[in-house]
C-alpha cells in the first residue's frame, strides 16, 4: 500500500512537471522550446533556432520575408556580393562562416584559394568566401576568367566548379537559389526543407569544419545527426572579389 501511494505520488509529480513546462497561448497550450506565442493568440514554430515571426496570423522566416502593412512580402534580392554565416543559436557554429574548400561549401572551415604568381599582388586576399547570386543561380565572387559556378551536387551538398572548367556532375542542380537582401541564402528546390549542418565525423580525419547539406523528402531520414540552420547573408560592397579562385 505504501509502495502504491509512492508510485502514484511520483506519477503525479512527473505529470505536473511535464505540464509545468507548457505555457498558455490563448486557449492553446504549447511547448516554448518548440513554439513562440504572438499576442497571446498566434503560435509559430521555432525552425532552425528561429522563432518564426507573425504577419497577420501567418508565420514567416525573416531570412526570406518581411511584413509590410500586415502583408507578407518577399525580401528583395541582394544585388551585391555577400558572405554567409551559419544561423542557429542552439549550435556551436552559430555565427561561423561558410567556407569554400575542396570545391564544396563547408561550415566553420578554412577558405582554400589560389593566386597565380603572375597575378601576385593584384589577387584579393583569398581568406574569406565571397559569393554572388543572380536570377536564381549563384557563383563564387572570383577574378579567374570564366568564374566558378555554385550548384547542388547529386548528394545535395553545395559545390562549385573548378577554375577553368565548366564541368558539373550529371544530377546536379544549378538554379532555384534565393539570396535575399537583409535575409538569407535559401534553397528553393525540393519544397523548402532547408539547410542542415552535419558535425565533423570523429573518423573523418579531424578538423572543425561541418558539412552543409540541403535537406529534402528523400534524404531527410538519413540526416538525423544534423541540425537545421539558416544561412545569413552579409552583404559586401559591389565589385568585391573574395579570391582569384577558390580551390
Ligand atoms: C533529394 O536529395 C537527394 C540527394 O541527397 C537526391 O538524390 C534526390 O533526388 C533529392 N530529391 C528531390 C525530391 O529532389
Ligand atoms: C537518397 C539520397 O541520396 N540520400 C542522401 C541524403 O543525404 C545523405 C547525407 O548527405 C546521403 O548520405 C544520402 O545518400
Amino acid at each position: 500500500m505504501a509502495r502504491l501511494t509512492l508510485t502514484a505520488a511520483a506519477l503525479l509529480g512527473l505529470a505536473s512537471c511535464v505540464l509545468g513546462a507548457l505555457q498558455d497561448c490563448g486557449q492553446a497550450r504549447y511547448d516554448p522550446a518548440q513554439y513562440v506565442c504572438w499576442n497571446n493568440q498566434f503560435l509559430c514554430p521555432i525552425i532552425a533556432g528561429e522563432p518564426l515571426s507573425n504577419c497577420a496570423g501567418a508565420c514567416y522566416s525573416k531570412f526570406m520575408y518581411t511584413c509590410v502593412n500586415n502583408v507578407l512580402t518577399l525580401l528583395p534580392p541582394v544585388t551585391t556580393p555577400f558572405t554567409l554565416t551559419v544561423s542557429n543559436p542552439g549550435i556551436a557554429i552559430h555565427g561561423k562562416p561558410v567556407t569554400a574548400s575542396g570545391q564544396h561549401w563547408l561550415l566553420n572551415g578554412q577558405t582554400s584559394s589560389y593566386c597565380p604568381s603572375q597575378v601576385g599582388s593584384a589577387c584579393p586576399p583569398g581568406t574569406s568566401t565571397v559569393i554572388a547570386a543572380n536570377g536564381g543561380s549563384a557563383g563564387m565572387s572570383v577574378m579567374v576568367p570564366g568564374g566558378q559556378q555554385a550548384y547542388l551536387d547529386p548528394y545535395w551538398n553545395m559545390a562549385y566548379t573548378q577554375a577553368h572548367s565548366a564541368y558539373i556532375p550529371p544530377g546536379s542542380t544549378t538554379t532555384g537559389f534565393g539570396a535575399y537582401k537583409g535575409g538569407g541564402f535559401v534553397n528553393l528546390n525540393g519544397n523548402g526543407w532547408g539547410w542542415v549542418a552535419c558535425p565533423p565525423r570523429a573518423s573523418g580525419g579531424g578538423g572543425t569544419a561541418w558539412n552543409l547539406v540541403a535537406k529534402n523528402e528523400t534524404n531527410a531520414s538519413k540526416l538525423n545527426d544534423c541540425t537545421a540552420v539558416n544561412l545569413k547573408i552579409n552583404a559586401v560592397p559591389s565589385g568585391t572579389f573574395g579570391a582569384w579562385q577558390y580551390t
